[in-house]
């Protein structure tokens, strides 16, 4: 299998979606708009969406069924890089080959764009191209109100948010713990990593025990998604990474590990989950 043309061909189709749902540039407030567009088009790697239709796939459940969900999850995911870059966060200059929304809008309209995505996201999922109308309204009402709890859950202060300020922590007080590092991991990558996956597979139908399953692999996919990011950063001297307290070579290995005992996860599912086994590898042993 292809996998980055898997991940082209789907991330096509969120960006479709996004396009045609985001307000338009012309709209006002237009700098807003516009700082709202400038971070998602032409967008990453579009990984998270690209899981969720896996997930999906997986289940036996079409694309359409799940797109909402995976322009939820994009939009999440980008607020929280257009706020990483803030001067106050990371203050970085370049994401995604472009300047960041700072850097072009100003520091006050970053904000409140990432603000903005952050609602919008919500907004998607219950709008009227959302996922109560998404393939004809197949997915059932339960699952769609589920997958919204699990999603503000993955992007709030117990997961995406908390990780973030512990990550800041890390700056200040240099823990050495391997540990510490994997809950700061697991919160602020692995938690929107791993409802990316549960998401598509509850839309797709998923039973409870299944979804646990698809959590293990989601989260352990999630950190070790994180560790190959510090590994390609090379950055020992980072205070929370992986790289700095056990060294090059043993986080490749503990990302190797979490990768197979994720795949161990999916050993049931045959076929059909094959785009996700290989977007696991891929998470894991990228070079970009
Ligand atoms: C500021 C609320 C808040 C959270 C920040 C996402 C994040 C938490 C920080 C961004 C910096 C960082 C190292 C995050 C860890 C997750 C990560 C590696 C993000 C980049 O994800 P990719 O590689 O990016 O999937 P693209 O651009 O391809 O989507």
């Amino acid at each position: 299998m292809d996998v980055r043309a898997y991940l082209t061909e789907r991330g096509e189709l969120v960006n479709r979606y996004l396009d045609e749902n985001l307000p338009g540039l012309a709209e006002e407030p237009v700098s807003l708009h516009g700082a709202m567009r400038h971070l998602i088009f032409p967008g990453g790697k579009r990984l998270r969406p690209v899981l969720t239709y896996a997930a999906a796939e997986a289940m036996g459940v079409a694309p359409d069924v799940v797109t909402p969900f995976a322009a939820a999850v994009e939009l999440i995911h980008t607020y929280s890089l257009v706020h990483d870059d803030l001067p106050c966060m990371d203050d970085d200059d370049e994401r995604r080959g472009r300047p960041t929304v700072h850097k072009v809008y100003g520091e006050a309209v970053a904000v409140l764009a990432g603000d903005a995505l952050q609602a919008e996201a919500f907004s998607i999922l219950f709008g009227d191209s959302g996922l109560l109308s998404a393939a004809g309204g197949t997915a059932p009402p339960e699952a769609i109100l589920a997958v919204a709890r699990d999603l503000a859950l993955a992007a709030g202060s117990r997961n995406l948010v908390g990780g973030q300020v512990d990550d800041l922590s890390f700056e200040l007080i240099g823990e050495n713990d391997e540990a510490r590092i994997e809950s700061v991991h697991a919160r602020k990558s692995a938690a929107l990593i791993a409802v990316s996956i549960t998401g598509g597979a509850r839309l797709g139908g998923a039973s409870e025990v299944l979804l646990e399953g698809f959590a293990r692999f989601g989260k352990a996919v999630g950190v070790a998604f994180q560790i190959a990011d510090d590994l390609l950063d090379a950055d020992e001297q980072e205070p929370c990474s992986t790289l700095r307290v056990i060294g090059v070579e043993a986080a490749r290995n503990r990302a190797e590990a979490l990768l197979e005992s994720a795949l161990t996860e999916l050993e049931g599912l045959g076929e059909p989950a094959e785009p996700l086994r290989e977007l696991a590898r891929f998470a894991v042993r990228r070079d970009q």
